[in-house]
């Protein structure tokens, strides 16, 4: 091959490259620009099942950018992120909103929920309406579908056996920040401390906190096995995460674009609920091969007090009237 000939190959493949590099650009530039924010990890299930199924399914029009660990917000300031056009997608919590639409603490309450079908049940139905919407109106947020977290136990460094809520007035125990997580920290009988997700490890190993409160993957997932000592099997909240995302950037999308950004959005919560599930039944034995205790409390004990604080709560002031009652009425 001649010296010319060569070069003017090279001169064509680099040609080439550089129109599909500034093709690329342009097809990427066109994109719908998706950045999720969470303080979740990636091995998190759900974020698992968000990159593997939500991204995937909407990529011929957007590009779904996860942010993970609270890296491009911190725990809580997602919701006021999207309100003012900083970010499209967060996993939320029924905690976070109720800080600008009080009557969702409704669904942040001790031992309402009864599994993650329930969750499902009550999100699809019409009771929703009216607190989705007020979402919508109040901070320009779509709520997309209901993730399953799990349920939450406790989980401490300590030894001192716990039966009742009386066991825990002692234990300081580690709620997320928001008043709503707070309080649910107080039902309980403990004394709570704000401490963000991506704190805690430490914060359990240097004994700034002697417990924490979250479901069993969680609690493998981020590795708090390995800094406490038990875990009690409270279930005191079916704790659920909602996808949400800019009601803004929804508007602008296509009525097939929003078609298929649902259903990604469902398929991926459903990916998710099934493993969480699944690891929820599987790691009791792990923590305690990991040597930690594993047991139930007088479970009775804890559902009446944290459903009485509740119930004689402000925050159940601000619940539309019957609401608890069309709720319990959506569980099989
Ligand atoms: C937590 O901070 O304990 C919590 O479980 C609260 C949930 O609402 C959710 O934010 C969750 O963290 C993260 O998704 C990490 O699992």
């Amino acid at each position: 091959m001649s010296a010319s000939m060569t070069r003017r190959a090279l001169l064509s493949a680099a040609a080439a490259t550089a129109m599909m590099i500034s093709c690329g650009v342009a097809f990427a530039a066109d994109k719908i620009q998706l950045r999720m924010s969470t303080v979740a990890t990636e091995t998190d299930q759900r974020t698992k099942a968000l990159a593997e199924v939500f991204g995937p399914a909407v990529s011929e029009f957007a590009s779904y950018e996860p942010h993970y660990n609270g890296t491009l917000f911190k725990q809580a300031t997602e919701l006021e992120a999207i309100a003012r056009g900083n970010l499209e997608m967060a996993i939320t919590s029924a905690q976070e909103l109720a800080q600008f639409v009080p009557e969702f603490s409704v669904f942040s309450a001790g031992y309402l929920h009864r599994d993650a079908a329930h969750q499902v049940a009550v999100f699809n139905a019409p009771l929703m309406e009216p607190f989705k919407q007020r979402v919508e109106d109040t901070l320009g947020v779509k709520l997309l579908t209901v993730m399953y977290l799990g349920r939450r136990q406790l989980n401490l460094r300590t030894d001192q056996e716990i039966k009742t809520p009386a066991d825990l007035a002692n234990v300081k125990l580690r709620m997320p920040g928001t008043d709503a997580w707070q309080f649910l920290g107080r039902a309980l009988g403990a004394n709570p401390v704000p401490v963000a997700f991506g704190e805690i490890y430490t914060a359990l190993q240097t004994g700034a906190i002697d417990g924490q409160d979250n479901p069993l993957p969680t609690v493998r997932d981020s590795k708090f096995y390995e800094v406490t000592k038990q875990i009690v099997l409270t279930s005191h909240l079916v704790d659920l995460n909602y996808l949400a995302i800019s009601k803004a950037v929804w508007d602008k999308m296509t009525p097939e674009q929003q078609a298929a950004t649902q259903a990604a959005a469902d398929a991926a919560a459903e990916t998710a609920r099934g493993r969480q599930l699944t690891l929820e039944d599987e790691l009791v034995s792990f923590m305690k091969e990991k040597g930690l205790k594993v047991y139930e409390p007088d479970v009775a004990a804890f559902r009446a007090k944290v459903q009485a604080d509740y119930l004689a709560s402000d925050y159940a002031k601000a619940w539309p009237a019957g609401i608890v009652d069309e709720i319990n009425a959506q569980a099989k």
